[in-house]
């Protein structure tokens, strides 16, 4: 199936003619040339996004849930295209494609289920014949600026929670991977269909470059945005929002570690440092970048390592076997180059990382992982560089270990792998990990739709996803209800006019 029926099969027609090209980094080649929005369009999307919210939020929760459970049809049916649509526009392979569809129709399910759930406490009150509660109620628009990596899950697990929440969208996904979002767009518009009667403007997708994120993260009227991105984009889009009193939903960059530990199962640490290294070719937020073993163990892994990298089939994304597809692009290329030869200068022992498939594709940008021994954590160690780079440090002490660990300036995901039970529990606990997601026996990536997604520090501090991260889409109202014919005032202040 060629590019123009997968993206047909998906209610779109192969645009050509606008000014915004559309490349495939399996093989660089362009497939699509859309048409930007300009940032006065997205003025005119935001005002049909709060009419669409005004009546929205008059809908009964669970009657919003429904018209997420159809959108969840719509992409269970369309699973095998959309994915693939993912790939040809990513480059991740069509495994990971497909993984990306499946998140989605989980947070489906999740927000559906939720849409019955969206609890408040009932308080108890200091004063006689009051009752206290809280009730949450719709927030308004919700922007959401999405990244090339995750170009449609990350969206739909805003957008599934912000609709049953009773939010309308307005998206602006990366300028890299257009298609996928329009694609996306377009299955919610076939369960908008069969739902009838949703406001017009509820969920719209706007094209483009940075001027179109900024008018969306500087419009008033959008309470708030969610932006997935790299840490300076957070550094740009958050004193903004600050600056208006905006909520900001921040995921930023990781630095993900995982600690290996004497006791732990070697077998299983390679598989997971392999899939969370390597997969997406480093090109996740949760991907890990840092690998701390003990060194009593670390000849021994870095040994399995060094073999299993060796075998680690690079190559087209579609086909089947292959672990690692392109790098986004040339820029991804050229960072990835820059922190091998910075790593190289700063002691690191480089094995890997050179460019593949060049004479067939000049215009992709394929690369073999590296893995590099360093002798410390240096400076090029603690940035977050978005490519398969795992940077391997020994440790003698647990507390140096954890030190290291904690010692980069982001939070998003971690892991520990050992069979010591002292060890594992003292990693989740207050005095451990001190990021938004600790795992023991398993990598910091590929995380389910059910808890909450997020890290702290240059991370964000956002948490999106599962669990209550609902609360965020949501204003929350405290009310005091009195049912006597009294009227006692808190804290037991007397105000009488004294007759
Ligand atoms: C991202 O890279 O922005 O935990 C999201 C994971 C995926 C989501 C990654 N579920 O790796």
């Amino acid at each position: 199936m060629d590019i123009a029926q997968l993206v047909e099969a998906l209610g779109l027609q192969l645009l050509s003619g606008g000014d915004l090209p559309v490349r495939s980094p399996i093989d660089g080649s362009e497939i699509a040339r859309l048409c930007r929005h300009s940032p006065a369009e997205m003025g005119l999307a935001v005002g049909r996004a709060v009419d669409a919210w005004t009546a929205w939020r008059k809908v009964p929760a669970p009657k919003r849930g429904e018209l997420i459970r159809l959108f969840g049809e719509e992409l269970r049916a369309n699973k095998p295209l959309l994915g693939r649509l993912i790939t040809v526009e990513t480059g991740k392979i069509l495994q990971e494609g497909l993984g990306e569809v499946q998140e989605m129709v989980d947070i489906c399910d999740f927000a559906c289920g939720l849409s019955r759930q969206l609890y408040g406490l009932t308080i108890a009150s200091e004063r006689p014949g009051h009752r206290m509660m809280e009730t949450w109620h719709p927030l308004g628009v919700v922007g959401v600026i999405s990244a090339f990596n995750f170009p449609a899950a990350v969206w739909a697990w805003n957008a599934a929670l912000a609709i049953v929440c009773g939010d309308s969208v307005v998206w602006k996904p990366s300028e890299k991977t257009p298609l996928t979002a329009l694609a996306c767009q377009s299955l919610f518009e076939r369960a908008l269909g069969r739902f009838g009667g949703a406001p017009d403007g509820l969920s719209q997708v706007l094209v483009g470059a940075g001027d179109l994120g900024q008018a969306l993260v500087e419009d008033s009227r959008v309470p708030l945005v969610s932006a997935t991105g790299s840490t300076r984009l957070g550094r740009a889009v958050g004193p903004k929002l600050a600056a208006r009193f905006g909520r900001a939903l921040l995921e930023l960059g990781g630095n993900n570690a995982m600690i290996v530990c004497p006791s732990a199962d070697l077998d299983l640490a390679t598989r997971a440092i392999l899939f969370s290294a390597v997969g997406t070719a480093g090109q996740r937020c949760t991907s890990l970048r840092r690998l701390i073993v003990h060194n009593a163990v670390k000849p021994q892994l870095v040994e399995r390592l060094t073999k299993a990298y060796a075998s680690i089939r690079v190559g087209d994304p579609l086909a089947e076997g292959t672990l690692v597809g392109p790098l986004i692009d040339q820029a991804a290329f050229d960072s990835m180059q820059a922190a091998l030869a910075e790593a190289g200068r700063q002691g690191g022992r480089v094995s890997g990382g050179q460019r593949v498939f060049d004479q067939a594709h000049p215009e992709a940008w394929y690369v073999r992982p590296a893995i590099v021994e360093m002798p410390a954590q240096t400076a090029v160690v603690r940035q977050e560089t978005f490519a398969p780079i795992l940077y391997v440090m020994g440790y003698d002490a647990f507390a140096t270990a954890l030190a290291m660990h904690n010692g980069v300036p982001q939070g998003l995901s971690s892991c520990i792998f050992t069979n010591d039970l002292r060890e594992a529990e003292f990693f989740l606990s207050p005095e451990g990990s001190d990021c938004g997601i600790a795992n023991v026996n398993i990598g910091p990536s590929g995380a389910e739709i059910g808890g909450a997604f997020g890290g702290e520090k240059e991370t964000g501090g956002g948490r999106e996803s599962g669990s209550d991260a609902w609360k965020t889409y949501m204003r929350r109202a405290t009310n005091t209800v009195n049912y006597s014919r009294e009227l006692p005032l808190a804290q037991g202040i007397s105000f009488d006019l004294g007759e």
